[in-house]
Parts: structure tokens; sequence; C-alpha cells
């Protein structure tokens, strides 16, 4: 079976890559990623300035997952399109993904404005998600400042664009989120970030798992597939064919990889299995996801992608 996929113009040579904020910090994370079986990588959100993040321990290994509040640590913008300008000269024909974000709104057309000026030549996901600063409300569940930043990105930005979106629990936000997002040109979204500030408790001491905004922290993993599925299947019904959907939320196995893309994902992006397998975790998947598809009687991504039977 081939594991080869497209979203829009672009073509991949695997399904599968990793989810921003999983080695994807520094250059020699990101050098691992690209000689990986991945078929394409996003580097960690990056921000106007260098951040160090929130304080430590900020993330952890929990029983079916993960949890993190590690407050967009990264290197800045600059380093992460330098990264990119020298990867596409090593690699052509490769495209990979900038993951950035603004501390405050009026970023976002300015880091839009930077990757613009550049020479990068693949996808931008501008990252609308983050529950960890403190603070700060995660941008998409404010429909208005989303709208008001799409519109401010789009007026300087005309390269291909995503963005990464939190997960959603009711339809009506479904329909209204998905409104919004089919008035831009957008060439991709992103779905799910992880559980905003979920808790986890320690039964030995009685004590929260992570140190930032008092334990509280997004969710990864096994806990968040269901509502990783439910979010891509809702926005497949919804936007327009031409806006691909990258699926990222608790792939554990092939099997989830495959639900993934009988919700319509283009590409699948692994988080917090990449965290606690480390890259390894690509051959597995790719080996698990072939022999689903075999199973099927499927040699193509193609012939299953979006056709989710209901009852
Ligand atoms: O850095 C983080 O705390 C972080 C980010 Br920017 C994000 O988008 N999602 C997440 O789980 N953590």
């Amino acid at each position: 079976a081939s594991l080869t996929t497209t979203l829009g113009d672009y073509a991949f040579q695997n399904v599968f890559m990793n989810a921003s904020g999983v080695h994807c910090q520094t250059e020699a994370e990101l050098d691992q990623l690209a000689a990986s079986p991945a078929g394409t990588l996003v580097t960690k959100t990056g921000t106007l300035e260098a951040r160090a993040g929130n304080p430590e321990p900020r993330f952890a290994q929990l029983a079916l997952g993960t949890i993190n509040s590690m407050g967009l640590p990264n290197l800045g913008i600059d380093y992460y399109i330098a990264y990119a300008e020298r990867f596409q000269e090593k690699h052509p024909g490769r495209p990979i993904f900038l993951s950035v974000a603004g501390m405050k709104p009026d970023d976002f057309p300015l880091l839009a404005q930077k990757i613009q000026d550049s020479g990068f030549t693949g996808l931008t996901e501008f990252n609308l998600s983050c529950p960890n600063v403190p603070g700060k409300p995660q941008i998409a569940y404010d429909f208005d400042t989303t709208e008001a930043i799409l519109a401010a990105i789009f007026k300087v930005f005309k390269k291909p664009a995503g963005v990464k979106l939190p997960p959603y629990f009711d339809l009506a936000q479904f329909d209204q989120v998905a409104a919004i997002l089919n008035r831009y040109p957008l060439t991709l979204i992103n779905s799910i970030n992880s559980l905003g500030n979920g808790l986890w408790i320690d039964p030995a001491t009685d004590t929260t798992a992570i140190k930032p905004k008092g334990g509280f922290g997004g969710i990864g993993g096994q806990y968040a597939k269901p509502i990783a599925l439910a979010n891509v299947r809702a926005f497949r019904q919804r936007l327009r064919g031409d806006i691909s959907i990258i699926g990222t939320g608790g792939v554990t196995t092939g099997r989830d990889a495959y639900e993934l893309i009988l919700c319509g994902a283009n590409l699948v992006s692994l988080g917090s299995i990449l965290a606690t397998e480390g890259l390894g975790a690509f051959t597995r998947l790719s080996s698990e996801l072939e022999s689903e598809m075999a199973k099927k009687g499927y040699t193509s991504l193609a012939e299953f992608r979006g056709q989710l039977k209901t009852l």
C-alpha cells in the first residue's frame, strides 16, 4: 500500500508528520525529523521574539496521554524562517510547514509580512489555539478576534496558509467557525490542538503533574482521539473542498490514523506518541496503517479518505 498524500498543490511521500511542539524546537531536532520516515515536518510555533516559556516541570506523561503547559518556548520566527530557507535549498520538492503565533492579535500580520517577504516557499500554519500562556485566552474560542486576525493576515499574506484550531464541542461552533474560515483563501486547517486546561493529580501525593497555571495544561494522546475525529469530520463536512485538513489528536496506532483519514484528513500529525515513543513512532505507525489498509482492501489513502459510514 502507498501512504503518499496530497494537500492542496503539494505532494508528500508519507501521510505522517510531527505535531507542532514535539521534536521541532531546534535545528538538530528538525533535521532528525527530516531524516525520519515522516512525510513532512512543522516547526515549533514561532513568535516575533524568542521565548523561554513557562517554568518546569511543564510536560508530563500520563496513563493515556500527556499534559503540557510549555508556554510557547521557541527560538523566534527569524530562526525558523532561516531554517526553512536552508531546508528547501537542501531538499527541493519537500515542502515543510512553519507554525507561528502572535502574543497579541496585532502580531499576526507582522508575522505574516515577515514570511511573505522571506524566500519561504512552503506552507504556514497560524496557531490560533495555544492554551498555555497565562492570562491569554485561546484566540480561536473568540470568533470576532479570529475573524479580525484572518482579515489582517490575508491583507498581506499571499502564500499557502492554514490555521491550527482548538477542539470545539458544539455543532453550532463548527457551523460558526467554518463559516468564518470559508470566507478566507485558506489552503488548510489543522485540527485539533491539545484539549485546553485539563488537570491531572498524582494519587500518591495529591499534587498536580506540572507547575505552570496551578497544574492546568493541554491534554493530548488517547484522551483526545474521539474529539479529534469529531472535529476533523465536522470541519470536512462544512469547509470548502479546496481547504485540506491536517488531522491531529491522539493518534497512537495505525488504526487511529486510518480513522482520522476516514473523517477526511489529508495529513496526520503525531504529538503525544512522538513525545513518548520517539521517531520510531513514524515507522511503527506507517507499518500499522499499511496493515489496516491491506485488511480493508485499500492500496491508496484516496480510496477511503472521507469515506466514513454512518447509520
Ligand atoms: O507551547 C505550548 O504551551 C503549546 C502550544 Br503554543 C500549543 O499550541 N499547544 C500546546 O499544547 N502547547
